[in-house]
Formats: structure tokens, C-alpha cells, sequence
């Protein structure tokens, strides 16, 4: 019998600035992947989003095929999701501007990663900074999407997004459904390695901070094993222990193992032992990671027009969106 129920819609993106740190896997990437089965999702390389930190045209173009090789290698499959680059459907941008113009500057003001960025490239504080979350919301509203799997930090975007929805609804008739972020529990906010109060980033200058997701495995050892702690030696989750809550929430998401069993695992041990255990956990869960991408950039083509067999499938989408929000602010339509 076929089946006519339908599946939530997932939706998110990655910027292709840099490659995604153990964070950005833990706390969105493995999400994904897991959501992919059970629902209709999207997933994308948000390029248009990266312009505003002004990247190297050359090393941008090549960045943003090594993010699409990523979003495969991490097990995204093309044929049961649509997996494409945002450019490449002019109606993100399109949509975006529509809902400038339904964007109040006093939220817009209010985004605290606009505030942390403004701050850090106050040499470069351009309109498209502060615009960002406008078009996110773009890319979300356009799919109709239920659910958005994404890490601690973009809840406000998500937030921002679902303010926008809704006025436009208000304002002129339902269009766009209200999304609602996906946040995991455990790997919503790794956090960096030498700086356990502060999120790993991938922009963090002290490669020891952070994990890429396609570092070797006598990296991944080196930088477990010099990674902050404290002075108390007991493998337990407790206030005042930001390193060792850090080292465990990576453990329990690669190992599936809650803290309790981790404890045990580990009591009577120091923190040398529990170290060397991460890391290997860390290197087993990325090593088909590394594998599939290095395969994967062998065959350029095959990416190229995986790609745009994507942006295909996700343009059919999206055009029905933004018809349907032109006709309701009332552009005239040739056809
Ligand atoms: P940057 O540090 O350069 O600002 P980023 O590492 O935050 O970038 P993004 O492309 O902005 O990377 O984020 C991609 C996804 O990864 C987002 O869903 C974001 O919430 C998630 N993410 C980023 N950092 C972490 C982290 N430390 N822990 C968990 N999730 C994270
Ligand atoms: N802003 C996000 C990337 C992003 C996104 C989106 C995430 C762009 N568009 C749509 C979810 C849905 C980031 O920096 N992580």
C-alpha cells in the first residue's frame, strides 16, 4: 500500500568557511544524519552566508565543494535527501529580500552573533552581517520546514525566524510554517579543548582548541592529551569541571554510554587513561568521515552534478514558496 502520510520537512545549512570542527559535528552534522531517515529533509552549503566575511574568491570556490563533499561523507545520502548549495536557488535570495521588508531593525539589532561578530571584524561590519538572519530565515521558510537541526548557538536565529514567520502570517494570510529548532542534548555545545568555558569554533586561532573533523589520528591524540582539565582526578560531571563535562559529553556522544556508565568505566582511573579512551572514540566515530572525503574529492564531476540534481529538486520546492509569498505582498505575476 503506499504510504500518504507525511513526513516532517528538515532543514538546515552549514557555511562553508572553514572545515566543520568535532562541534559542528556533534552538535548539528550527526544530527542530520540521523533525522535523514525518518523524515524529508534538506540539507545545504549556505555560500551566500560566507560573503560576509569577505573569503578569497579561489579558496571560497574550493571551500564550498570540499563542504558538499563533507555533507555526503558524513553519510547524507543524495537520493533519499536533497543536498545542494544555496546559491544555486536564487530564491533564497529572492525571499530574503521580501523579508527585509518585514524584519523590525530593533530585532535585527538584538542578535548577539551579530553583536560577537561586530565586535571581532569591527574593520568589516557590512549590511550582509547584519542581514544574516533574515536570510536564514529564507532558507528555512522557503521549504516549509517543521524542524532545524542545529547547535546552542543559532537558537536565536531560529527564534528570529519563527518572529518573522509569524508577522508575515499575521500581516498577509498563512504562507510559511513556523519552524522549530532541533537541538541535541549532548553535543549542543562542545566546547574548545584548551578553553572549556568557550564554544570550539572553528575560527578559534589555536589549532589545539579544536578538532577537525578530518584531523589524522595522531592528531586527534595529541590534542586529547593536552587538553585542560583540573587538578581534582576523579572522572566525574560536576560544576567547576567545564574540561572533564566537556571530554565526557564527547564520550557519551560517540559511545552512546550515559555519564553514569562513564563514571564507572572510569573510576579509580586518571585522567591520563580517560584521555587516550576519548580520543579513540573520537578517531573510530571520524575515521569513514575522513575515508569518504578523501574518495569523494577524487571525482570532482560526480560532485559537480550531484549538486546541481540537488539545487533541481530543491528549486522545484522553493518556487512554489515564493510565488505563493509574492502574489501575497502583492508583485504581479507574468504567467
Ligand atoms: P565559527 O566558529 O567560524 O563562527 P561555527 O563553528 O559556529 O563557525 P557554523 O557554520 O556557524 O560554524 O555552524 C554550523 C553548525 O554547527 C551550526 O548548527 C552550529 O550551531 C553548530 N555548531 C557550531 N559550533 C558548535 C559547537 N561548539 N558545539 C555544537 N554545535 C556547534
Ligand atoms: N547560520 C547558520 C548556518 C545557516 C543555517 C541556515 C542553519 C544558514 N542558513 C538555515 C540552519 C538553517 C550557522 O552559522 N550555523
Amino acid at each position: 500500500m503506499e504510504n500518504t502520510e507525511k513526513r516532517p520537512v528538515v532543514l538546515s545549512c552549514i557555511q562553508p568557511t572553514s572545515i566543520p570542527t568535532l562541534g559542528n559535528y556533534l552538535g548539528a552534522l550527526k544530527n542530520w544524519k540521523e533525522m535523514s531517515r525518518s523524515n524529508d529533509c534538506l540539507y545545504a552549503v549556505a555560500d551566500l552566508h560566507a560573503l560576509t566575511v569577505h573569503p578569497e574568491p579561489s579558496k571560497l570556490r574550493a571551500q564550498i565543494l570540499e563542504m558538499y563533499a563533507i555533507l555526503l561523507a558524513v553519510g547524507l545520502d543524495p537520493e533519499e535527501s536533497i543536498v545542494f548549495i544555496q546559491s544555486h536557488v536564487p530564491a533564497h535570495a529572492e525571499l530574503a529580500w521580501i523579508l527585509n521588508c518585514y524584519t523590525m531593525f530593533g530585532e535585527a539589532s538584538r542578535m548577539t552573533q551579530f553583536k560577537d561578530k561586530s565586535q571581532k571584524h569591527a574593520d568589516n561590519i557590512n549590511v550582509g552581517l547584519f542581514d544574516y538572519p533574515v536570510l536564514m530565515a529564507a532558507d528555512i521558510l522557503l521549504y516549509q520546514a517543521n524542524f532545524v537541526p542545529i547547535g546552542a548557538d543559532q537558537k536565536q536565529h531560529l527564534e528570529i525566524a519563527r518572529d518573522i514567520a509569524e508577522r508575515f502570517n499575521n500581516l498577509r494570510g498563512n504562507t510559511f510554517t513556523l519552524p522549530e529548532p532541533y537541538i541535541g542534548k549532548l553535543g549542543a555545545k562542545v566546547m574548545s579543548l584548551q578553553d572549556p568555558t568557550q564554544k570550539m569554533s572553528k575560527s578559534d586561532p589555536n589549532p589545539k582548541a579544536s578538532i577537525s573533523i578530518l584531523d589524522t589520528p595522531d592528531v586527534i591524540m595529541k590534542k586529547f592529551k593536552s587538553a585542560v582539565t583540573d587538578s581534582e582526578a576523579v572522572v566525574r560531571y560536576g560544576e567547576g569541571k567545564d574540561g572533564i563535562n566537556n571530554l565526557m559529553a564527547i564520550y557519551s556522544c560517540c559511545t552512546g554510554l550515559d555519564f553514569e556508565k562513564i563514571e564507572s568505566e572510569f573510576a579509580g582511573k586518571g585522567y591520563g587513561d580517560f584521555k587516550v579512551k576519548v580520543a579513540e572514540a573520537v578517531i573510530e566515530e571520524l575515521r569513514p568521515v575522513r575515508e569518504n572525503f578523501d574518495n569523494l574529492m577524487k571525482d570532482k564531476d560526480y560532485l559537480l552534478r550531484t549538486a546541481a540534481e540537488g539545487a533541481d529538486k530543491a528549486a522545484r520546492i522553493a518556487y512554489r514558496t515564493l510565488a505563493k509569498a509574492k502574489k501575497k505582498v502583492g508583485l504581479l505575476s507574468v504567467n
